[in-house]
């Protein structure tokens, strides 16, 4: 059997999935359970038709680890706040924003990008990758939503398929890595790991809610142990 090591992938935590009643032990258990990092989905009603995470759980968060944070911004414009999230990361951090809720994606991947994090576009299932392709030259993330964004225990929307293998193509000569987001699976990690996806999000599907505790989900999955 392979394990992640061979293929490299990372494992990010969905932590609008956690319990919020249990915070800090959440991120002390999935800390200590070996996850690679924090992703923080941060919504603002608009964009997406939800809350989920605001800035304050950023900085809890933030506060409580020092693996890298990996943040998710579902919010219109986010040019218009985008330094309110920057002054709470530190270098290490992601930051991902949503081209079709800006005006001029470039100008806000390069405020991140001169506060030295890490500039990431998410890409919605409706979303094609030619659209969005002058951006793929600025950014060294692509995360591609497999489900719309704003809920987490969605279903898998199985066109993105083709999009990804789009997207493994030219990720090389490019220089991006492709990320996944939504309703990851045991079978799609061990289908699309082997293919060129990054890191994989984890959230209700895999890793929240279970009966397992954190460590043996992830030592699993690192293993390709379903
Ligand atoms: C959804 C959000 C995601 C979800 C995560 C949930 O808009 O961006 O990060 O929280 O994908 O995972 P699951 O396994 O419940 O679909
Ligand atoms: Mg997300």
């Amino acid at each position: 059997m392979s394990d992640s090591k061979e293929y490299g992938f990372e494992l990010m935590a969905s932590m609008m999935c956690a319990d919020y009643g249990n915070l800090k032990r959440e991120v002390e258990e999935l800390d200590t359970a070996g996850i690679d990092s924090f992703h923080i989905d941060i919504m603002d009603g608009r964009y997406v038709p939800n809350y989920a995470m605001s800035l304050n759980d950023l900085r809890c968060i933030r506060s409580l680890t020092k693996k890298p944070l990996d943040v998710h911004l579902m919010v219109e414009h986010p040019n218009n706040t985008i330094e309110l999230f920057i002054e709470s990361l530190q270098k290490g951090d992601t930051i991902y924003i949503h081209p079709e809720a800006e005006y001029h994606p470039s100008t806000t991947l390069q405020k991140v990008i001169n506060a030295g994090l890490i500039p990431g576009i998410a890409i919605n299932p409706g979303t094609s990758v030619e659209s969005v392709y002058e951006l793929l030259r600025i950014v060294d993330k692509v995360l591609v939503m497999t489900v719309n964004p704003g809920n987490a225990g969605q279903m898998f929307l199985p066109y993105v398929g083709q999009k990804l293998d789009r997207l493994f193509d030219i990720k090389d000569y490019m220089h991006f890595d492709v990320y996944w987001d939504g309703a990851c699976s045991a079978e799609r990690i061990r289908m699309f790991a082997p293919r060129g996806i990054k890191g994989f999000v984890l959230g209700t599907s895999l890793l929240f809610g279970k009966k397992k505790g954190y460590s043996k989900i992830i030592e699993g999955i690192r293993k390709m142990e379903f």
